[in-house]
């Protein structure tokens, strides 16, 4: 296996011959994200995915999202450096859990963050991101019972942006709800002239301390836009890479977790792929992702309803 700069030549190499293009999220390793093509959030990976012309999609990111790219983009051969790369939020809502949801609550419409597999997506009503989910549901009628899933944080926050109550499902994601409340208050004591800034996926009591609560590409546009010179970041790590891109000059300190052996929020499934199983996916084309027609086209609805109604 070539290794270091070899490694990175032979990754540009396989891209040019079979003609792919690297889809990278913000939370995989920094070589991931500095060899992509086009680095984003969730919402902004998928409208490449849909857009690109290139003939093969490699998705450096979670299954989810590599499987909203073939959901919007399926003559295309997506492939993933590993399969394995999940999420707690996705693995933790069903698309037969979700039907029954909707079963005890006849009538209700589903709004489902986008982080869930497809089966999931294709029960749902409305996908939305942590970037438009606020507009989307303001935007939803008013007359019928809303069931959120699979993010409670995330729900909850949304319950109190929009003022419309929620049925909420009980999902979250394992890096954001480690975030501790003591902890970080304490670094807030110690760096006086910082500002904390948070994902929404992140706990009610850590949200109530944020100076700014945004969506992946809100944190990053805010990091460099405000005034501020420190920031004490409560999302996932890797986000930190561009985030010192944008402002170089800028001090920014990782949010700390309740484990104190631990002082690091990385998403364990986000760090599963390598830039040597990234290497490896693109030479032999696998792992692919497949879906069965029927559910693809089923999940697609959902997802198109959501890129109308976002700009
Ligand atoms: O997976 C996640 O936690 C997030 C925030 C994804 C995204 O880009 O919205
Ligand atoms: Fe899922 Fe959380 Fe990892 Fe995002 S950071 S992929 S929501 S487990």
């Amino acid at each position: 296996l070539p290794q270091g700069e070899e490694l990175v030549k032979a990754i540009l190499e396989l891209k040019k011959e079979k003609n792919a293009i690297i889809l990278a999220h913000y939370y995989q390793t920094s070589d991931i994200q500095d060899i992509a093509d086009f680095l984003g959030d969730s919402l902004q990976l998928a409208r490449q995915a849909r857009d690109t012309d290139a003939d093969m999609i490699v998705f450096c990111g979670v299954h989810f999202m590599a499987e909203a790219a073939k959901i919007l983009n399926p003559t295309k051969k997506v492939v993933l450096p590993d399969l394995k790369a999940g999420c707690s939020l996705a693995d933790g809502c069903s698309g037969e859990g979700l039907r029954a949801m909707r079963a005890k609550h006849p009538g209700a419409m589903i709004a489902t963050y986008i982080n869930c597999n497809a089966e999931t997506k294709a029960e749902s009503d409305i996908i939305v991101t942590s970037s438009n989910a606020e507009v989307i549901i303001n935007s939803l009628p008013k007359d019928v019972p809303l069931i959120f899933a699979p993010d409670k944080n995330l729900g909850k926050y949304l319950m109190k942006k929009t003022g419309r109550e929620m049925i909420l499902w009980d999902g979250a994601c394992i890096v954001h709800e480690a975030f501790s409340m003591e902890r970080i208050a304490q670094q807030m004591a110690e760096n006086p002239d910082a500002k904390l800034i948070a994902h929404p996926e992140s706990e009610t009591p850590v949200l109530d301390l944020a100076h700014f609560i945004g969506s992946t590409s809100a944190l990053l546009n805010y990091v460099e836009k405000d005034d501020c010179q420190k920031f004490i970041v409560a999302t996932e790590e890797g986000i930190l890479h561009e985030m010192r891109k944008r402002a170089p000059e800028k001090e920014l300190i990782p949010a700390l977790v309740f484990d104190e052996s631990c002082n690091c929020s990385e998403c364990f499934y986000m760090k599963m792929n390598t830039m040597e199983k990234l290497y490896l996916c693109m030479k032999y084309e696998i792992p692919e992702i497949t879906m069965d027609e029927e559910l693809r086209l089923k999940a697609l609805v959902p997802i198109e309803k959501m890129l109308e109604m976002s700009t």
